[in-house]
């Protein structure tokens, strides 16, 4: 790479060039910008892994485990059980969860239940440390509409290395008003958790990131789903249910059917959308959620059909520059009784009456000590302070501006669920998956994403890029609830 390409791809432009080239070619040779490996194709022919479900009162512990993930054998990972990632818990809504978590890793962390609108001590607030063989009650109510959620560590400093590692999970929020709409459910209801990990010869997980990588996001060339490298699900030739995850640390995916068929998405971060969205793609970045229905009753039996990557542009040049399959769909024509897909899903009360619109520039700058350059609003974390007060129960729109040009982010806010107002530069439009209630929103290169939310609990919590090297590296804010 050439120094404009360097300069390009790190979206620092004059930034650099008034820093002199000293600190350039220092860069240069401590491997910033390196190049985003390609993900290694072959032959999709391992099953799909579906971890277990539990209910809300159970117990979790954060521990070491083996899996194998390559061709070298088992290796050892961490997880929420006995292998790579934890459990799906399923609760209903309006049911209390009781959760007894026990660290028995050999350094610090902590549970973020992020999706989950609940009382901030229970959020996982990076100030809240689970010490090794250290125990935790999480003890709270679920009050929000049916929908697909997920768990993680939220430690500063050290999200990206341990989400890496194996520490994720699915939480899953049902409800009556769901249970009406008769969607696929039990073995046509499937989480799929996609993750993109760098495996060292013997197939263990590698998470080192060099500082261009801290910009670019630490991508991998093996993409897991459920922990299973190149994987693949036997259906039968009917609708099928797909709770999709983008649990990987930075990269972006464009979601597609391989024969370019059509999908519907039936709903977001926070649940259900309005009504199904017909698609032929959908973009999904780190920490969001998509609800798909999968239409194979027209799929002839024997049909490789693949959920794939489709190339992409404009999320920055180290995302996107390659297609590649995900996971293989083996089709068996089978006798089915018709699904009927609704043609509305849950109502959504749009909100109004925003009382302020807050700024949130999101920046990268080169610092003198290389490491704090993701800034909001020139800040990088500290957790002791707070950067905004907010009242309880107000409502306010929050204004992402990205002005990193050659970076993603996407933002998550926790303590809420928000709709988005506008997105203006950049694609200039709303997508299909973002009409309902989100979490986490995307924030492409010369971006600005308005969002409007209500603030119904009370208490410190976090604003946040959820590519987690930018996370660690300091993109991340203190709000408080008063
Ligand atoms: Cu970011």
């Amino acid at each position: 790479m050439n120094r404009s390409e360097f300069l390009k791809r790190m979206g620092l432009g004059t930034v650099a060039i008034a820093a002199g080239p000293s600190l350039l070619t220092s860069c240069m040779d401590h491997g910033m910008g390196g190049e985003a490996p390609n993900v290694v194709d072959g032959v999709f022919n391992n099953p799909l892994k579906v971890p277990e479900t539990i209910n809300g009162t159970s117990a979790l512990s954060a521990q070491g485990g083996m899996e194998t993930l390559g061709n070298g054998g088992e290796v050892s990972v961490l997880g929420y059980g006995v292998g790579l990632l934890g459990p799906t818990i399923r609760v209903q809504k309006d049911q209390n969860v009781n959760l007894n978590f026990t660290n028995k890793l050999s350094e610090h962390t902590n549970i973020h239940w992020h999706g989950l609108v609940i009382p901030a001590a229970m959020d996982g607030h990076p100030d809240h440390m689970i010490m090794p063989n250290e125990s935790f009650n999480f003890q709270f109510p679920v009050i929000q509409q049916a929908g697909t959620n997920w768990y993680h560590p939220h430690l500063h400093g050290l999200t990206g290395k341990q989400v890496t590692k194996g520490l994720a999970g699915m939480f899953i929020v049902e409800s009556e008003e769901e249970k009406a709409l008769n969607l696929p459910s039990g073995a046509y209801e499937v989480p799929l958790i996609i993750q993109d990990k760098r495996l060292n010869s013997g197939g263990g997980i590698t998470y080192n990131p060099t500082m261009g990588e801290v910009m670019t996001g630490f991508l991998g060339e093996t993409i897991l789903v459920n922990g299973t490298n190149k994987p693949f699900l036997e259906v039968e030739s009917r609708f099928y249910r797909f709770r999709i995850l983008n649990g990987s640390t930075a990269r972006i995916y464009n979601l597609a059917l391989s024969d370019g068929g059509d999908f519907y998405v039936i709903g977001s971060d926070g649940g259900l959308l309005p009504k199904p969205e017909i698609v032929k793609n959908l973009l999904l970045s780190s920490g969001e959620r998509a609800d798909i229905l999968i239409d194979f009753s027209n799929v002839k039996e024997g049909k490789m059909l693949y959920l794939m990557n489709e190339k992409f542009s404009g999320m920055g040049s180290a995302q996107g520059d390659q297609s590649f399959n995900i996971i293989r769909f083996n089709v068996r024509n089978s006798e089915n009784a018709e699904f009927i897909l609704p043609t509305s899903l849950i109502p959504l009360t749009n909100l109004s009456g925003a009382s302020k619109t807050r700024p949130f520039k999101l920046t990268m700058n080169m610092g003198q000590n290389m490491s704090g350059m993701h800034q909001i609003n020139g800040k990088v974390f500290e957790s002791d302070r707070i950067d905004e007060t907010v009242e309880l129960r107000s409502t306010e729109i929050w204004e992402f501006d990205n002005t990193s040009g050659d970076e993603a982010h996407p933002m998550h806010v926790h303590g809420v669920h928000f709709q988005i107002v506008a997105r203006t530069g950049g694609r200039n439009t709303i997508v299909p998956h973002e009409r309902g209630w989100k979490d986490t929103v995307l924030v492409a290169p010369r971006e600005k994403v308005q969002v409007i939310m209500k603030f119904e609990q009370l208490g410190k919590f976090v604003v946040h890029c959820h590519n987690l090297e930018h996370e660690d590296d300091g993109m991340m804010l203190n709000f408080k609830v008063l």
